[in-house]
């Protein structure tokens, strides 16, 4: 039976920002990756890639190259974590032991909850940023469309980047202007929220650009259904259960229900509506001291981004480095978490914030404004902190930034 003293669930962004510091505090030969992707995906690009303004090829790079050198890469699934006996068992039937475990597995995406999905994006008109398998179907449905309704949803379920399913909606009303199709188009954003945006401050700034865009936001509406042959998408009143409104389509960009991951979901770790059980200030969980958690998979009460991630992994690494001394945990996470907001092909309103929904900005200029400049660090800035930053465990967040940026004002 194989053992290590830190093992990492999860070779994700959190994953491998974890395996990168835990190398560095104990050598690599004492810690581990679980994880069975060939590849290794930089995830916010694709709402670039759904709009045509990079490649899916340029999001992804292979596992093996951005494992930190040293560290043993089990390229299998995990199927049952057992914290009462330190033990984790894959699929093909290799059990490993434990003294420290990090779980970084994510979230999973539920296209089959919709009745008509996966299949039907085998039809053409359709697609979906959310997954690397169906984000280029976004970008030819968003080239052929003609004229009629470009629908975009977002589910009654916790999703990752809050604001991804919106932000393609913007790029879309920015390429029909530019190829003189917006005359035709009628632009629809059905979300099952009871807002456009969970912060006032930014929802305030949403609100004011889709009405000069003219764009139509409908609340409280869930995609139940895809008839893709027929191009029709199937909406259920949230507010008047068994009220069902039928949009048909030129276009269709679906963000799909979301959950916990099945492993976290199915153990002793989760808490009872499956997400992974910890500490919202310190990350350690709740009910077994030697685990801990990062990212998508837990019940963090904040918004699910790699810029959380990014600011969790500096305090997660702040807290294993106590609880290896036998000392308390002390660095505390405030929630930080951050979503560019891709309002055009050039523009960006970079919402950041904490626990409270307070906005915790960064620059000392109002954010909420559209911006080139956050454009550009959203599309050419960011995928160089991601791969050479926090993948490598060298960038916890802007909070340095912010501190600094901020000297002397209020
Ligand atoms: P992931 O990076 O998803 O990693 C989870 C890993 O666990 C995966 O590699 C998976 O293969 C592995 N895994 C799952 N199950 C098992 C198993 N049973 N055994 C072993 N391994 C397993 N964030 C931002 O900060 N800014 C943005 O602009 C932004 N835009 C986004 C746009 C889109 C379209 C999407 C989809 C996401 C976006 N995000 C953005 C969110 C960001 O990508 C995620 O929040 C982040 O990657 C979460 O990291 P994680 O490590 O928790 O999960
Ligand atoms: C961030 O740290 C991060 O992780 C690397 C992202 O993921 C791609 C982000 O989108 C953002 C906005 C941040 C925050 C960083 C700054 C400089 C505001």
């Amino acid at each position: 039976k194989q053992h290590y003293k830190m093992l990492v669930l999860g070779g994700g962004s959190g994953g491998i920002a974890m395996s990168a510091r835990m190398k560095r505090m104990l050598g690599a030969e004492n810690v581990a990756v679980v994880e069975p992707s060939e590849m290794h995906y930089y995830q916010p690009l694709w709402t670039l890639v759904g709009a045509g303004a990079k490649t899916v090829a340029s999001s992804g790079r292979p596992t093996s190259s951005i494992i930190p050198s040293g560290v043993r890469l089990v390229k299998s699934k995990v199927e049952e974590i057992n914290p009462d006996t330190n033990t984790v068992r894959t699929d093909d039937g290799t059990e490993m032991s434990y003294d420290y475990l990090i779980v970084a597995l994510g979230l999973q995406l539920h296209f089959e909850k919709i009745k008509g999905l996966p299949e039907g994006f085998e039809h053409p008109k359709i697609g979906s940023n959310y997954s690397v398998e169906t984000v280029d179907k976004t970008w030819a449905a968003l080239q052929a469309f003609k004229e009629g309704n470009a629908v975009f949803s977002f589910p009654n379920t916790p999703v990752k980047c809050a604001g991804a399913p919106q932000k393609i909606m913007y790029l879309s009303d920015a390429f029909l202007r530019k190829t003189g199709k917006r005359a035709k188009a009628n632009i629809i954003y059905n979300t099952s929220l009871p807002v456009i945006f969970g912060v006032k401050k930014y929802a305030d700034s949403l609100w004011d650009i889709v009405k000069q865009r003219d764009i139509k936001v409908n609340l409280r509406q869930n995609l139940i259904e895809v008839r893709a042959d027929k191009q029709e998408a199937v909406f259920e009143n949230l507010d008047k259960p068994g009220e069902i409104t039928v949009f048909q389509y030129d276009m269709l960009h679906v963000t799909p229900p979301m959950g916990p991951n099945s492993v976290i979901k199915g153990s002793l770790l989760a808490d009872e509506a499956g997400w992974l059980d910890v500490d919202k200030e310190n990350l350690q969980h709740k009910r077994y001291p030697n685990v801990f958690g990062i990212g998508d998979c837990t019940n963090l009460p904040t918004s699910k981004t790699a810029a959380a991630v990014a600011a969790q992994s500096a305090v997660l690494n702040r807290t294993i480095k106590k609880i290896l001394k036998n000392e308390k945990p002390d660095k505390k996470y405030d929630g930080y978490t951050s979503c560019p907001l891709v309002t055009s092909y050039n523009t960006v309103v970079l919402a950041e914030f904490d626990y409270n929904g307070q906005p915790l900005e960064t620059f000392p200029i109002n954010q909420a404004k559209e911006r080139r400049l956050m454009y550009h660090m959203k599309a050419d800035v960011m995928p160089h902190l991601y791969w050479h930053g926090l993948l490598r465990g060298l960038w916890g967040g802007p909070e340095p930034f912010r501190k600094l940026l901020h000297l002397g004002m209020k």
